[in-house]
C-alpha cells in the first residue's frame, strides 16, 4: 500500500517510520524539512500543508495518508489555525480530489482534556477540549466525518495519549502509547475492511486508563505493552501538585492559561 506520512520529521514519526516500513507499507514522507535521520532510499517530499496549491503532487498516487503533521502542543491561535485547521482541510480536500481512499488522523487526548480523571470516557462522549490545540484536533475529527459521510473516504481518528518507549510520569501511566501499539492501531485504520469512520483511543494496555477503548478492541486491537510494568519506577518519583492539572485528564494543558491560580479550585 502506498502511504503518505505527514509530520515525518517529528518525534512520533521517528519512532514509527521503521515500524511502518517493516509492515510492508511503501511510505512517502513529508514535512516542512526532511527528518535529520532520513535513510537512503526513503522517499521525502517537502511541503507546507497550509499551502493548498502544493498538495496535489504530494498526494498523487497515494492510497492512504497517515496524518501526523501540524503543531503538536498548545500554541498561539495564528499557528494553530494555519498548521492544524487550514493544513488539515487542505490535506483532506487534496486527498479527496486525488482519490485517496483512507486517512488515519493523529487526533489527541486533548479533545477530551476537561473530563475528570475519575470518569471513564468512550469515543461517544461529549468533546471537552482543553486548549486551542485540542479544539483544532476536534476540528480534524469533524472534518473526517464530513469526508467519510459525504465523500466516502475511510477515516480513522486516533486520540493519541503520549507516545514514548515508556511512560514518563503518573498521568502518562494512564495514557501511555508504545510506538508498536500505535503502529498496530494505524494498520487497523489502513487495512481493516469495515472501517468507514471510527475513533479509537491511542493507548497501550494501561490498567489506570480513563478511556474505554472497546471500539478499538472490536476492530482487533490487542495492545502488547502494559504501563503497569513501569508503575513502580514512575510512582517512586515525587511530582509537584497542581490542583487543576491533577483533576482533569488533559493535565498541564488544562492548567495552562487557566484563570484560577494554583490552589484555588474551579468553582
Ligand atoms: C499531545 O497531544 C502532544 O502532542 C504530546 O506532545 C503530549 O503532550 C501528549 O499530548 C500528552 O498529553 O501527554
Amino acid at each position: 500500500m502506498r502511504v503518505l506520512l505527514t509530520g515525518a520529521s517529528g518525534g512520533v514519526a521517528r519512532m514509527l517510520r521503521p515500524l511502518l516500513a517493516a509492515s510492508g507499507l511503501q511510505l512517502r514522507l513529508s514535512d516542512l524539512q526532511p527528518p535529520d535521520d532520513l535513510q537512503a532510499g526513503e522517499d521525502f517530499m517537502a511541503a507546507d500543508l497550509a499551502d493548498a496549491a502544493a498538495l496535489a503532487p504530494l498526494v498523487r498516487d497515494m492510497e492512504a495518508i497517515v496524518h501526523l503533521g501540524g503543531h503538536s502542543v498548545e500554541g498561539p491561535w495564528a499557528t494553530i489555525l494555519k498548521a492544524n485547521i487550514e493544513g488539515c482541510y487542505n490535506l483532506y480536500e487534496a486527498a479527496f480530489q486525488a482519490g485517496v481512499q483512507r486517512i488515519v488522523f493523529a487526533s489527541s487526548n486533548h479533545v477530551m482534556g476537561f473530563h475528570e480523571r475519575g470518569d471513564k470516557v468512550d469515543a461517544e462522549r461529549m468533546l471537552r477540549p482543553d486548549s486551542r490545540y485540542g479544539v483544532s484536533k476536534a476540528f480534524g475529527e469533524a472534518l473526517g466525518a464530513l469526508y467519510a459521510d459525504k465523500f466516502g473516504l475511510r477515516i480513522t481518528n486516533l486520540r493519541i495519549g503520549n507516545v514514548a518507549p515508556a511512560p514518563v510520569d503518573r498521568r502518562r501511566l494512564a495514557i501511555w502509547l508504545h510506538p508498536e501499539d500505535l503502529c498496530q492501531l494505524i494498520l487497523i485504520g489502513l487495512r481493516h475492511p469495515d472501517i468507514r469512520y471510527e475513533t479509537f483511543y491511542g493507548m497501550s494496555d494501561n490498567a489506570r486508563a480513563w478511556w474505554d477503548n472497546r471500539r478499538a478492541q472490536a476492530f482487533g486491537y490487542r495492545p502488547r505493552h502494559r504501563s503497569e510494568d513501569h508503575a513502580a519506577r514512575v510512582l517512586a518519583v515525587a511530582e509537584a501538585p497542581d490542583p487543576i492539572a491533577d483533576r482533569f485528564q488533559g493535565g498541564a494543558f488544562c492548567s495552562q492559561e487557566h484563570p484560577h491560580p494554583p490552589g484555588v479550585p474551579k468553582p
